[in-house]
Parts: structure tokens; sequence; C-alpha cells
């Protein structure tokens, strides 16, 4: 191949375009304030990628396109922080404020001049961020404050965090700590979409960016819209007019491209804080993002110095905390609640009490483990607590306060909505209706039905789907295929062209091919991509009714989790119920043979020898699927054989092959014959 050279031209574009791209990048996650279109921005991103994929050898860490990993972690690894990560001393009220300000006035007691920094306390998680000559090369999460682990390829998917520092002659090394967090919006937005996968929820915003931020694929982390607030700067000593407070820190930390939290304040007296703090206080609800309280620091780093650390804290800052948002309550009642997906949850109703400024009378129990682990029974005092002052929950019992013959809950065998027996896999939190025609359901199903990768139903969306339910119009997807012009015409707002239209985008979709259908169903663990595996080995439905778990496990790729899911899917008597339905409807239940039959003529018949070391696939696994396409494996070459897959350290198998003509194929091209 030849090496094209990068021109002195492209070179220069490439550095124009980073720049461009990392100034409109700062503007929009640190400024708030977008330089350019979105569209502008992707046009240059992609200029930028295609450059690099033309010359990979230009490909700098700090690229933007470096941030989302190309290929997701194994795991990670364990760093030891050069400086410990401190932890701050709580003080809970302005009493022991005002006791810190006596201690650290003992320790230091000529000190007369002095001021303080307020910082708000984010509820997130402690990131330190390594820049090498200004470029970061490395992040850590907090771990224990001594050792962290090396997250760097998620830390670069975190848009506010700049991959190279604006400054001119950034030092050998700076060390930057900060808190990483999620908007409450987007906190909501994630369990929201984890809901209707029916994955469990994250309990708050801290929880959700610490998995987050655990996540071995950095693509994930790119879309969930982390953020980070720098509060700590380390240089080395050699730099030259280092800033002398940590005011003068932030201010800097402002200017090397961090986001700062804006609503830090100095402080000159104890009231000042105080002020501030109760301010917050109330404030902080307006904020978007959480926080758990104010960090007042001393402003001078000379008097910081002159202070020191403890054991554990720094003698100079503490952590003012807000009341705990939790009250004590009494445990009426354990309800179920059956969402979208058919998970079931637990749902404590409480004697209303007033707290963080709204009345609860209803808390979560997330799910049977949670209620097992708590051990909360009916009569039972409780605490409760807004987490994240989101969804109110039960974070304690006082059992010595438990009156006698209670008994512990049992999570219900039965769906409260349909009266299905429910499904609880052992290693797994959630407990499930896997009814499709439960109603608690069928809105959730309607509207996957419905969407866009499934049955494509143009009209049938988040509106008309629940009023078709709710009107008692639809109880199963299957009840589409029934609906008239008239029915559609009692609902509100619908005129009758509109109603012509939907009840034509519904008969339309039983043209939809078998792949969309079975992803349509909306069985636990089957996207599409998984949906359209599943049809190519089950070219029909009555193939996936036949099914045991054993061959869908077959499946190339699939794992027990998945078909114990499709397997008691479509044991199900409802869903059984439903496939028939479609089936007289006419929607399609069948087909896409064409690629099999297609890989089948490539593959079948013909008689193959298998050899040496393939670079991803086993041996076994070439000819497992030689087989299921109908072809033959011997051991030996011979004068019949018609392909030799060959991989590294061939020998004598190759040299036969070789002597007698028959075609070779690697690894690859056999899966391009495969996919023929
Ligand atoms: C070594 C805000 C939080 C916070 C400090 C914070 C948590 C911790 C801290 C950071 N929010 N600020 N600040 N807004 N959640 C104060 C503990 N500071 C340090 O970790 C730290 C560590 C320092 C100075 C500061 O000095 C040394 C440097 C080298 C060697 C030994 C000490």
């Amino acid at each position: 191949m030849d090496l094209v050279q990068a021109t002195p031209e492209v070179q220069q574009r490439l550095h124009e375009l980073r720049d461009l791209l990392q100034k409109a990048s700062y503007a929009y996650y640190v400024l708030d304030a977008p330089l350019m279109e979105d569209a502008v921005y992707d046009q240059l991103y992609r200029e930028l990628q295609t450059l690099e994929v033309q010359f990979p050898e230009l490909i700098t860490p700090d690229s933007p396109t470096q941030r989302v990993g190309e290929r997701p972690a194994s795991q990670f690894t364990s760093v030891r922080h050069n400086v410990p990560l401190y932890s701050l001393e709580n003080a809970f009220g302005n009493e022991e404020l005002a006791a810190w300000e006596q201690r650290w006035r003992r320790v230091a007691p000529n000190v007369n001049d002095f001021s303080y920094v307020c910082e708000l306390k984010i509820d997130g998680n402690a990131l330190a961020l390594t820049y090498e000559k200004g470029i970061l090369v490395r992040g850590v999460t907090r771990g224990d404050g001594i050792t962290g682990e090396e997250i760097t390829q998620n830390v670069r998917a975190i848009r506010s965090i700049p991959l190279r520092l604006s400054v001119e002659n950034p030092p050998a090394i700076v060390e930057v700590r900060g808190e990483a967090f999620l908007p409450i919006k987007s906190f909501e937005q994630i369990n929201q979409e984890r809901e209707q996968a029916g994955d469990s929820l994250f309990a708050n915003p801290r929880n959700a960016t610490a998995g987050t931020l655990r996540q071995l694929d950095s693509k994930i982390v790119a879309r969930r819209n982390l953020d980070f607030f720098a509060y700590t700067l380390h240089l080395p000593e050699s730099v030259a007019s280092p800033p002398r407070s940590q005011w003068e820190s932030l201010e800097l930390l402002k200017q090397m491209g961090f986001r700062v939290n804006p609503e830090r304040e100095r402080c000159p007296t104890l009231e000042a804080v105080q002020s501030y703090c109760d301010r917050w206080s109330i404030e902080r609800t307006r904020l978007g993002y959480l926080t758990d309280g104010v960090v007042v620091k001393l402003d001078s780093f000379d008097l910081q110095a002159q202070l020191g650390f403890t054991q554990k804290f720094p003698r100079w800052a503490i952590a003012l905390k807000y009341p705990a948002e939790e009250a004590p309550t009494i445990l009426e009642n354990i309800g179920v609640n059956v969402g979208r997906t058919g998970a079931i949850t637990p749902v404590a109703e409480l004697r209303p009490v007033p707290l963080a400024g709204t009345t609860v009378s209803r808390a979560t129990l997330h799910n049977r483990d949670r209620v097992a682990e708590l051990d909360c029974r009916v009569g039972d005092t409780v605490i409760v607590r807004k987490a994240g002052e989101i969804i109110p929950e039960v974070v304690r019992v006082l059992t010595e306060l438990r009156p006698e013959h209670t008994q512990p809950y049992q999570m219900p065998t039965h769906c409260p909505e349909c009266g299905e027996p429910v499904v609880k896999p052992d290693d797994e939190a959630v407990t499930r209706c896997i009814n499709s025609s439960c109603p608690a359901i069928v809105r959730g199903a309607l509207i996957h039905w419905a969407s866009r990768d499934a049955l494509d139903i143009n009209g049938v969306g988040e509106k008309l789907g629940l009023q078709m339910v709710d009107q008692g119009l639809v109880q199963s997807v299957a009840d589409l295929y029934d609906l008239t012009v008239e029915q559609l015409l009692t609902l509100e707002r619908m005129g009758k062209k509109s109603a012509e239209k939907t009840v034509k985008a519904i008969e339309d979709s039983k043209a939809q091919p078998w792949s969309r259908v079975l992803y349509g169903l909306g069985i636990r663990h089957v996207g599409s991509v998984n949906a359209q595996t599943l049809t190519q080995e089950f070219p029909s439905v009555d193939d996936l009714l036949q099914a045991t778990p054993e061959t869908i496990e077959a499946v190339h790729g699939f794992g027990s989790e998945i078909a114990q899911s499709v397997y008691q899917w479509f044991q199900n008597h409802g869903n059984r119920v439903l496939i028939a339905r479609l089936r007289q409807a006419g929607v399609q239940l069948q087909g896409e043979r064409t690629a099999i039959a297609e890989r089948k003529a490539a593959i079948a018949g013909k008689t193959f020898v298998v050899t040496g070391t393939l670079p991803t696939l086993k041996r076994d696994e070439v000819k497992a699927m030689i087989q299921k396409a109908g072809g033959k494996v011997t051991d030996s070459v011979s004068k019949k054989t018609d392909y030799v897959v060959v991989g590294e350290e061939a020998g004598s198998k190759l040299t036969k092959a070789e002597s007698l003509g028959i075609p070779l194929l690697s690894e690859a091209e056999f899966l391009v014959l495969l996919e023929a």
C-alpha cells in the first residue's frame, strides 16, 4: 500500500479543525453560549474524522474525535493518587460552623486578616485529572482517596472537561480536581430510558454518575450528558506567579477552560458565610443539579499551609451539610405498581408526612431485594427520605418501634393487574409481569409496537396510543387491526381525515417484515438486532413457539438470559393468544428466508476443511457454522474438498490444498461467503 504523505495544507486544516471544534465545544458546554449551529459542528467534525482516517498518524490525543473511545475497556486499573484526595469534615448547622472557626483560630492565633470562599458542594463523584504539557492524559476516580480507578477514556467523554488546557506554555504537569455530576433532567431521562428498556433504575443522580463513570463502553458515557465543576488545581513548584488563594485558583481554572461553579462567593466574615449557606439551602432547588451542602474554605494558601491537615481532613475547610431531608412516619400498607414494561415495584403507602416542601404519602421500595434488605412491615415506623430530592424512598425501619405480630413482606406471585403468574429471575432484582394482555402493559406495548423501528405506524404515538387504551378501544396490539374509522372518530380531537389515515397506516403495517414484528412484540432483551438474528434462525413464528431454551441459546451470540426471556415469552398463554390473533389479522409472522437460502446456496453441499489458528473464531465454531448452512466438514484435504479455511500455522493441510489447487479462504473471506 502506498503511504500517502499529508501535505502542509492538510496538516494546517487538521490543526484548524481541532481548534475550531474545541472552541465550539467549550462555548457550548462550558459557557453555555453556542458559537455555531449543531449541523455546522457536525459537518466540521466529520471533515476532521475523514482526514484522520486518511492520516491516522496525525491523530493527537487532544483531538475532539478522541473523546469517545472506539474500543470498550475490558476493565479498569487501580492508580495511586500522587496527592491523596482528602475528604471534608462535616458541620451540621451554624453552631458547628462557628465551633470550627474557633478551632482553626486556636491553631493560628495570630491571624486576623482572612476571608472565606464558599462553594456549593455538588452531589456527584470526585475525579482527579492529570494534564501533561497541557494535554489530558489521565482521569482517575476518587476511590478511597489514596487509590482510585483509571477511567481516562470515560473522562474524555465528558464534554465540559477540556482535552487541552487553554494556556500558552502549559506547565509540565497539572492536576485538577472536581466533581463529575449529572444534571437532574439528564438523570430523569436516563431512568426513563432504563424503565422502557426494562432495566433497574438508578436511585439518584450520584449513583447514576458513578454507574456511568464505571461504564466499560465510553460511547454510553458520551450519550449521558455528564458535567464537571473544577475546584482544586495542583501546579508544579516551578510555576512562575502561581495563584495565592483559592479564589485566584478558581479564576485560573476558569481561564484554563474548566467549568467552575458560578455560585462561588468570597465572604469576609462567618456571618456572611452563614447567610450564604442559609440562602443556598433554599435556592438550591432551582439549580438543575443536586447539592448536599456548602464547602467553606479559608481563601489564603499561606494560611492553608499554616493549618495543614489532620489524618483525614484539611483543617482549613469544612462542609456545611444541609439538614437531612428525612422524616419518620408510619408504613400503612405495601402496594405494588406495574410499570409499562411489566416491572412490578413495591410501593410504601405512608401516613402523610411533610418533607422538603411537599407532603409525602407514597415512597418507592424499589424491588424485592430492597424490601427484604429493609425488612419493612405494615405497621412499622420508617424513615423516608427524598432521595436526591426526587423520588421519595424508605431508607430505614425503626425496628425498636415495631408492633407485635407483624409479617415480613412477600412479593405477589401473580400480577395484581391481570392475575397471571409473575416472573422473577434469580439473578435479577426486578420482578415482572410478562403477560402482554396485562392492561398496565398494553399502553407501553402499543407505543413500542407502533414505533419507528418496529411496525412504524404513523400517527400512533404517545397521545393517540394512550387515548385508544384509555377509551377501551385497544386492549392488545392485535385490537389495532380491528379498529374502524367510526371507532377512531369517538376519540377526542380526531377528524375524519386523520382517522382514515390512521386506519390506512395500521393496514399498511401488515406488510412489515417478520423481524420488525418480532422486535415490536417487546420481548425483553430482543432489540432490533437480536430480532433480526432470531428471525434468521427461526424463519417463522411457529419455529419460535416450538423452540426450547437450548435451541435459542444455540444461536450465535445468544446467552442463557436472552434464551430464557424468549422461551418464557412464547410459553405465556396470553402471548400465544396474541400471536394467534396477529396471524388472523394478516401480520407477517414468517419470511426472510432469502438471506438464509442464499447463504445455504454458497455453502450447502460443499465440503470444507478447517485448519490452523483463526484470528477470532474457534475451529469448532467455524465447523458448526458450515454445518448449519448445510455444508460438510472433513478432516483431511482431498480432490473432493471445495474450500480450505486456513489460519496461522496451518501446516501440511495447507501444503496439500495448495498442491491440489483448492481455493483457500481466510476467516474474513469465509465470513463473506457465509453472508453471501
Ligand atoms: C492537598 C468542593 C467538594 C472540595 C478539598 C470538595 C471536596 C474536597 C475538597 C480539596 N467540593 N470543594 N474540596 N467545592 N466536594 C478541599 C479537600 N483539596 C484537596 O484535596 C487538597 C489536597 C493539598 C491541598 C488541597 O495540598 C497538598 C498538596 C501536596 C501534598 C500535600 C498537600
